[in-house]
């Protein structure tokens, strides 16, 4: 029996918030973007690869699916060059998910916006409404007829990315959109990130969960040294913040904060590394680096493998 293989981008794109990284972690069964309660989290493409085959099929597919920022109207330097960098990645694939939270009642400005900005082919999108495991089915429904009369999906989907309710029907048919082709990527490649930068985003994952109000997004985290050996990896990250009194607040009273930060990055990059790890965090006021374009690279912002 000869299988045929399928192979191609999914792009998931939507607005802030809306539950993209929560969605390619879960489909691809792996953690590899960070994921948190605040807006605007990811800051660069994430590419996650899913070599499937359904069980009632002959053919095998591989799904390149590609987590985006989310696209808003950008103010400062540092958010447009987010933005920009985003949408040049957004071209030439197979196909296009528009995550929508249906739970966010001011959701759909932010939705038209995002319409505006980007730019795809009519019968190569779908809208995927997401945390349905918040929303009564009434209500949904009305949603989901709303959306379709400003846009023309080609499908609507209605998932929990949380919970994985509705991912397999959605995966089955993302999967019939491919073309024909041998697989693109080796079966064993899961992601364009590197774990020395992947482990910088554990760490600044926490801190938008510890820390509040303007502080997460005035922050940036990098791997200065990785020492891996076979049993254990020791990690050395800079956290560049911008104010002196944003130091003292990272830091927190006795160093409690930064403690709580770097005991949790740990605890998950174990997890995740399946090694022992020594985790060193330095806070560096760096003044101005939000407007400085060089800090592309401090932030990971041009990962593009
Ligand atoms: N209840 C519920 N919450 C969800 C679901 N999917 C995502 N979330 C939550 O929504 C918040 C945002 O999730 P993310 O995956 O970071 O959203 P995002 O679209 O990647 O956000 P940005 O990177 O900021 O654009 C997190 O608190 C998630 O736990 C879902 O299906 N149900
Ligand atoms: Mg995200």
């Amino acid at each position: 029996m000869t299988i045929s293989t399928r192979s191609g981008f999914v792009n998931i794109i939507g607005p802030p918030n809306s539950g993209k990284s929560t969605l390619i972690n879960n489909l691809i069964g792996k953690k590899i973007s960070i994921v948190s309660s605040k807006s605007q989290t990811t800051r660069f493409c994430v590419r996650g690869i899913l070599n499937y085959k359904f069980n009632d099929k002959k053919e095998k597919s591989q799904i390149i699916f590609v987590d985006t920022p989310g696209i808003f109207e950008p103010k400062r330097n540092l958010d447009k060059v987010i933005l920009q960098n985003a949408l040049k990645q957004l071209n030439s694939v197979d196909y296009t998910i528009i995550i929508f939270d249906c739970f966010k009642r001011s959701g759909l400005d932010d939705f038209l916006k995002v319409m505006k900005i980007i730019s795809y082919e009519k019968n190569k999108i779908s809208l995927v409404l997401n945390k349905i495991d918040l929303i009564d089915k009434p209500k949904l429904l009305k949603l989901a007829k709303t959306l379709s009369t400003y846009i023309f999906f080609e499908n609507i989907f209605m998932i929990s990315a949380i919970k994985g309710e509705g991912c397999e029907d959605l995966l089955r048919f993302l999967a019939s959109k491919l073309p024909k082709s041998n697989f693109l990527f080796d079966e064993d490649y899961l992601t364009n990130i590197p774990n020395q930068l992947f482990s910088s985003e554990v760490t600044r994952e926490k801190l938008f969960k510890l820390l509040n109000h303007e502080l997460p997004y005035n922050l940036a985290v990098q791997t200065v040294k990785w020492l891996e050996t076979k049993n254990e990896i020791k990690i050395y990250q800079d956290i560049y913040v911008a104010k002196t009194n944003h130091k003292i607040i990272v830091l927190g009273k006795n160093g409690d904060n930064i403690k709580k930060i770097g005991t949790m990055a740990r605890l998950e990059l174990k997890k995740i590394l399946n090694k022992k790890i020594h985790l060193f965090l330095f806070v560096k006021v760096k003044k101005n680096w939000i407007d400085n374009p060089i800090n592309e690279k401090l932030m990971g912002i041009n990962q593009n493998a």
